[in-house]
């Protein structure tokens, strides 16, 4: 299996994943679009986005949710998707709105306001607008947790959406995280294997 990632992207969320269920993976640096590596990446995953894996069949899986869901799917024993399927359902409906709402609508706004707006005379608005959509997924994260270890009542792939978007406020000021979210940033953090796979993104060279 391998991995392709952008150091410190929404990548991190699989990257960490992989790591917390401790078997072999290879990581790859993928491009960014605008570089002149890009049109190659895109032979690769066509859509031009991370995550992107390569399974061990060859074939390539996309989007967060359905790569995280695969995972935990063959990784089973490690009970990270309930098997029931209203357990299931709740956490694929977390990790969805953490993706798609919180960090595509909200932190993407603040972090590249010109995907949503050409002016930039509006960017300022997009950004304000953007924080709210973030700090406020922030803030139910926080409501959910609660003071528990975790989202729901163990360790879901739920909580490897939530770690990406806690590292990059913590790591990049944006939004502010509560007690319970940034205890929950730190319990996934403090995970050796986990913060050695995010560190080494840096120094992967593509
Ligand atoms: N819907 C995709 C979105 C992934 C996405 O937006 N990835 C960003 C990084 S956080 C990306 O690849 N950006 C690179 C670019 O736009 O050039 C998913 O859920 O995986």
């Amino acid at each position: 299996m391998k991995l392709y990632f952008l150091p410190g992207a929404c990548s991190i969320g699989i990257h960490a994943l992989l790591a917390e269920l401790g078997q072999p993976f290879e990581i790859e640096k993928a491009a960014r679009s605008g570089t002149p590596e890009f049109e190659a990446y895109k032979q690769i995953n066509p859509k031009g986005k991370v995550p992107a894996l390569i399974r061990d069949d060859g074939s390539l899986l996309t989007e967060f949710p359905v790569i995280a869901l695969y995972l935990a799917r063959t990784h089973a024993a490690r009970g990270l998707i309930p098997t029931d399927i209203e357990g299931e359902i709740r956490v694929m409906e977390m990790t969805e709105h953490l993706v798609f709402t919180v960090h595509m609508q909200g932190y993407t706004r603040v972090r590249r306001p010109e995907k949503f707006a050409p002016s930039e005379s509006d960017h300022a608005a997009v950004k304000a607008f953007g924080l709210g959509i973030f700090q406020a997924g922030l803030d139910r994260a926080e409501r959910q947790i609660n003071g528990k270890d975790w989202l729901f009542d163990k360790m879901t792939i739920a909580d490897f959406a939530l770690f990406y978007l806690e590292h990059w406020s913590v790591v990049n000021g944006i939004g502010s995280l509560g007690p319970s979210c940034q205890a929950h940033h730190d319990r996934l953090w403090s995970k050796a294997e986990i913060r050695r796979a995010i560190e080494s993104e840096a120094l992967t060279s593509s």
